[in-house]
C-alpha cells in the first residue's frame, strides 16, 4: 500500500457544477445515472479523471453523444475520459449491488433499508466522480423503487415533487440549493416508522424536523428529538448560527461503521445515537444521543457549510465540531462532570494511540488509508486544540473569530490554516507557535518543579516534547496554563492563566507563606503533568477546581497502585483520603461518584516503561479489596441512600444517585461476599433502569456465575429481539474476568443474535473481548490468537471494522518480553495474509515498525 502526502496535495484540474442522480433502485442492482455539468479549472489539463471503484459501466454520454469506447480507459480504481473541453456535461450510467456490500461504504443495505455512507471516499462506490471535498456541486437526486417496500424515499436538500409509476414503482426528487462535496452526498429508501415535530429559527423560519426508523421504534426517538431541537437552540445562541433548509431528516439505522454521518440534510445516524428509552437505554447512552444528534447538527455549519479542502484537513471539522458538542453538552448538563469525563476519555485513548507507533498529529501529513484517521487524536486532541485556542482568547474574542470565520469561508472549501488565520486575526494573537500542535505528534510532559523562599514561590516549568514517530526532533509548545496558589484551607490566594511557551521557564509570584499549586486546572492544555512533589490528599479535599480534585484522586491512586507493584504495602494515606471522599454530603452526586473512582487499568498501563497486565490487575484488585474491606459500612449507607428502585427519571439527581449507589456496589463487589451477590441480584430483579440493570448484571458476571447464569438468562430471553440491548449483553460476557471468559466469547459467534456484518455487534463482542485485559492478553496467547483470527476474518468483510479491531495491539511495543513476542507472531501472521486491506496493512505495519 501506499502512502499519500499532504504536501503532493494539488488542486482539482476540473470541478462539477451540478450533478443530477437518477437511481433506480431494484432487489438485485441499482442503476445509476449520473448528469454532470463539468468545467474546466486547469487550462492545461486533457482528460477528466474521475475516481471509481468496483463500478459496471454502462453507458457515457458527452454532450449527448454517446461516447465510443476509444474516448475512455477504465483503470483500476479511475474512469479516464480523454480529451475533453472547457465545459461540458457528462451522463454515465452504471450498475451497482448494494445488496452484496458488506463493506458499509456508499450505497448499501442496512436490513431493508437502502442507505449511504460516503464520507470520505465512499461516492466513488456509487458512481464515477471528482470524489474529493474540493469540488463542491449542486446536487439534485432522483429515487425510483418499489412503493411498497420502499415507501420513503429521501436524499439531501428539499423535496421537490413525488411521482407514481404504473409498474407498483414511484419516485421522489429532492434539491439541495448548497453545493456540497460528494461525502455529504445521502440518499435512503425504505419502510421507515417516522416522528415528527418543528423549530422555529431565531429569524422565524419554520424548519420540519423528522427522524425516521425501523417501524415499532418510533417512541424511543423523543430524546433524540429533544435533543436535536436543543441543539438547534444552543447554536443559534451560542454561535449565532441557523439552520437553512427547511427540512431536517435523522434517519438509524442498525449497520453503521462509525456513529453518525452528516450528510446535508439528511443525517444518517447508528441506531445507537437515537433510539433510547429507559428500559433499554443506560444513562450514559441518553447522554451519547444527546451529543452525537448535537455534533451532526452543528456540522451544518462547521463542515458542512464550511468544509475541508482535503483528508488532512479533517480535525478544521472534526476537533472543532467536538469541542463545540463538549461545551453543548456541559450548558446542558453538569460542567464539572462533563469536563473530566471528556478529558477522561481522551487519555483513555488518544493519549495511548499518542504513544504508540500509530501517532500522528492532529493534522496527519501521510495516511495509507485515510479512513484509519478518523481517530481520538484528530477528533477528542483536535477538540482540545480549539479549546485552547478559546481559553487563549476569552469568550468574546473566541465569538468574534468564528463569526469572521464564517464570514471569510462560507461556501467554500478551507485549511486548518485558514481557521488559524481567522483566529489570529480576530483574536489579536500571534499563532506561529502555537501551530505546532496541528503538525506535531506526542503528548507532551510538563515537569513542574516549585521553590519558596523569601516570600517568593517560583515555579519552573519544563517541557520534553517527545520525538515523531519517525524520530525526529520536536519543538515546545505555545499553550495556556491554568493554575491557582492555594492557602492552608484551599482558598485561592492568586489564581491565573500562565502562557506557557518556552522549553523551560520560571513564573514567580510573591507570597507570605508556602503556598499549595493547583495546576493545569480544567485541564486547560493536553500535557502530562510530573510533578516532583505533591499534595494530593490537601487537593482532593480542598481545591476549589473540581477537574483538579479529581485528578489528584486519581493521581493519588495511581502512586498507591504503583508503589503496590513496587512491593510496598497500602498507603494509608490515600486509604484515609478515600475515607474523606466518602464522608462529604455536600458534594453533587455525580462528581462525588467520579471522585471515587480508582485509576483504570489504562492509565496505570500508560505510565509503565514495560507492560504487564497481569501485576497491575494483582495490585488495582487488592487496593479495591482493602477499601470495599476498610469501609464496607459507609459504602452500604451510600447504596442505600441513593438506591431508590423505582424511580427511573433523567434528570440530574436521579442520574447522580445512580452514578454513586452503582459506584459503591461495583466497589463492594471486590468483595465477592453472599451479601453483596444478593444486593446485586435484588438490584437486578427490581431495576427499572437499564442503568441498574446493566450495572447488577456486571457484578455478578464477575463475582458470581450461578447467579449471573440465572439472571444473564432471564435478560437474554427478555431482549433477544432488540439487537442495541443485545449490544450490552455480548459486551458483559466478553469484558468478563472469570475464567473461560474467551471460550464463551468465541460460542457466542453462533448465537442467534449475533451477526458479524453488524458492527456494533462486532464491537460489542470481538472489539469488547480486544480491550479485556485480562484474557486478550492472557499469557497462553490464546487471547491474541484469537482477535489475531477475526481481524483476518472481517477484513474480508468490512476493512474498516477488521483496522478497529486491530487498534488493539497498538501497545505492542510497551508489553513485557512474553506478551510482546505472542503479540508478534500474531501481527506478522496478518501481515501475511494474501490481499489484506490497506486498512489492516497499515495498522499492523506501523505497530511492529
Ligand atoms: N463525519 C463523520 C462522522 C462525524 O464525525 O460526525
Ligand atoms: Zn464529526
Amino acid at each position: 500500500a501506499e502512502s499519500i502526502y499532504l504536501k503532493d496535495y494539488k488542486a482539482p484540474k476540473f470541478t462539477v457544477k451540478t450533478c443530477d442522480l437518477v437511481f433506480e433502485l431494484y432487489e438485485e442492482h441499482t442503476q445509476v445515472t449520473n448528469l454532470m455539468s463539468i468545467e474546466r479549472v486547469d487550462a492545461g489539463a486533457k482528460d477528466l479523471v474521475l475516481d471509481s471503484i468496483d463500478l459496471e459501466l454502462l453507458e457515457i454520454y458527452l454532450d449527448d453523444e454517446k461516447l465510443p469506447e476509444k474516448r475512455y480507459v477504465i483503470e483500476d480504481e479511475h474512469l479516464r475520459v480523454l480529451d475533453v473541453g472547457d465545459a461540458f456535461k457528462l451522463i454515465i450510467i452504471n450498475k451497482i449491488y448494494p445488496q452484496l456490500n458488506s463493506e458499509l461504504e456508499g450505497l448499501y443495505k442496512s436490513g431493508n433499508i437502502f442507505c449511504t455512507q460516503n464520507e470520505p471516499e465512499g461516492f466513488r462506490r456509487i458512481t464515477p466522480y471528482l470524489d474529493r471535498p474540493d469540488v463542491m456541486a449542486v446536487f439534485k437526486t432522483t429515487l425510483v423503487a418499489d412503493k411498497e417496500r420502499y415507501p420513503v424515499l429521501l436524499s439531501n436538500g428539499n423535496r421537490e415533487s413525488n411521482f407514481k409509476l404504473d409498474d407498483g414503482r414511484h419516485g421522489a426528487t429532492w434539491f439541495d440549493p448548497h453545493p456540497k462535496p460528494s461525502y455529504l452526498f445521502a440518499l435512503v429508501a425504505g419502510d421507515l416508522g417516522v416522528v415528527q415535530d418543528k423549530f422555529v429559527t431565531a429569524s422565524g423560519k419554520y424548519v420540519r424536523l423528522y427522524i425516521y426508523t425501523d417501524r415499532g421504534n418510533e417512541s424511543k426517538c423523543k430524546h433524540a428529538m429533544k435533543a436535536l431541537k436543543d441543539a438547534m437552540k444552543w447554536d443559534e445562541e451560542v454561535y449565532g448560527r441557523e439552520y437553512d433548509l427547511e427540512l431536517y431528516n435523522i434517519v438509524a439505522v442498525d449497520s453503521f461503521n462509525m456513529g453518525a454521518m452528516e450528510n446535508k440534510g439528511l443525517n444518517i445516524f447508528n441506531s445507537a445515537y437515537v433510539l433510547a428509552d429507559e428500559d433499554s437505554a443506560t444513562d450514559a447512552n441518553f447522554m451519547g444521543i444527546q451529543s452525537v444528534i448535537a455534533h451532526e447538527y452543528f456540522h451544518n455549519w462547521t463542515g458542512n457549510r464550511i468544509t475541508c479542502r482535503d483528508w488532512f484537513q479533517l480535525t478544521l471539522k472534526e476537533g472543532l465540531t467536538v469541542f463545540r458538542d463538549q461545551c453543548f453538552s456541559a450548558d446542558l448538563n453538569s460542567k464539572e462532570v462533563q469536563r473530566i469525563e471528556d478529558v477522561d476519555a481522551l487519555r483513555e485513548r488518544q493519549f495511548v494511540e499518542d504513544a504508540s507507533p500509530t501517532a500522528h498529529p492532529i493534522q496527519p501529513d501521510s495516511y495509507m488509508a485515510i479512513n484509519n484517521f478518523y481517530t481520538a487524536t484528530v477528533y477528542e486532541k483536535g477538540a482540545e486544540v480549539i479549546r485552547m485556542l478559546h481559553t487563549l482568547l476569552g469568550e468574546q474574542k473566541y465569538r468574534k473569530a468564528m463569526d469572521l470565520y464564517f464570514d471569510a469561508f462560507d461556501g467554500q472549501a478551507v485549511r486548518t490554516d485558514d481557521f488559524l488565520w481567522a483566529i489570529s486575526e480576530a483574536g489579536g494573537i500571534d499563532l506561529e507557535q502555537f501551530k505546532r500542535w496541528y503538525y506535531q505528534s506526542g503528548t507532551p510532559k510538563l515537569h513542574v518543579d516549585e521553590k519558596f523562599e523569601d516570600g517568593k514561590y517560583s515555579l519552573t516549568l519544563t517541557q520534553k516534547v517527545p520525538k515523531a514517530v519517525d524520530g525526529s526532533e520536536q519543538k515546545p509548545y505555545f499553550f495556556p496554563l491554568k493554575m491557582a496558589l492555594l492557602d492552608e484551607s484551599g482558598k485561592e490566594i492568586e489564581a491565573k492563566t500562565l502562557i506557557v511557551s518556552k522549553e523551560s521557564e520560571e513564573f514567580t509570584f510573591k507570597v507570605e507563606k508556602k503556598p499549595v499549586l493547583s495546576i493545569n486546572r480544567d485541564f486547560s492544555a493536553p500535557v502530562i503533568v510530573e510533578q516532583s512533589h505533591n499534595d494530593y490528599a490537601f487537593l482532593m479535599k480542598h481545591d476549589t477546581n473540581s477537574y483538579v480534585r479529581y485528578e489528584s484522586a486519581q493521581s493519588f491512586g495511581l502512586q498507591t497502585i504503583e508503589s503496590m507493584m513496587r512491593g510496598k504495602p497500602i498507603d494509608e494515606e490515600f486509604v484515609n483520603a478515600f475515607g474523606h471522599i466518602l464522608d462529604e454530603d455536600k458534594l453533587d452526586h455525580s462528581f462525588k461518584a467520579l471522585l471515587m473512582e480508582l485509576p483504570s487499568v489504562s492509565a496505570i498501563m500508560q505510565r509503565q516503561e514495560v507492560v504487564d497486565f497481569e501485576l497491575i490487575y494483582e495490585a488495582k484488585e487488592r487496593l479495591q479489596k482493602h477499601l470495599a474491606l476498610t469501609f464496607k459500612e459507609k459504602l452500604l449507607v451510600i447504596y442505600n441512600e441513593n438506591h431508590t428502585p423505582d424511580s427511573k427519571e433523567l434528570d440530574a439527581l436521579n442520574i447522580g444517585k445512580r452514578a454513586i449507589k452503582n459506584r459503591a456496589l461495583k466497589l463492594l463487589s471486590a468483595l465477592e461476599s453472599d451479601e453483596v451477590i444478593a444486593i446485586a441480584n435484588a438490584q437486578y430483579n427490581s431495576s427499572v433502569t437499564m442503568t441498574d440493570r446493566i450495572v447488577a448484571l456486571d457484578v455478578l458476571e464477575n463475582i458470581s456465575p450461578e447467579f449471573s447464569t440465572v439472571a444473564l438468562g432471564h435478560f437474554y430471553k427478555k431482549y433477544n429481539r432488540d439487537t442495541l440491548v443485545m449490544n450490552k449483553y455480548f459486551s458483559i460476557l466478553a469484558a468478563s474476568h472469570r475464567e473461560g471468559t474467551l471460550d464463551r466469547v468465541m460460542a457466542l459467534q453462533n448465537d442467534p443474535a449475533y451477526n458479524e456484518l453488524v458492527p456494533n455487534l462486532v464491537r460489542s463482542l470481538i472489539g469488547v473481548f480486544a480491550r479485556n485485559y485480562k484474557h486478550f492478553h492472557a499469557k497462553d496467547g490464546y487471547g491474541y490468537k484469537f482477535v489475531a483470527d477475526k481481524i483476518i476474518d472481517i477484513d474480508k468483510i468490512n476493512p474498516q471494522m477488521a483496522s478497529g479491531l486491530a487498534g488493539a495491539f497498538k501497545i505492542y511495543k510497551k508489553m513485557n518480553k512474553v506478551n510482546k513476542k505472542l503479540i508478534k507472531t500474531e501481527l506478522e501472521r496478518i501481515l501475511l495474509e494474501p490481499s489484506l486491506s490497506k486498512n489492516v496493512y497499515e495498522i499492523v505495519s506501523k505497530v511492529l515498525n
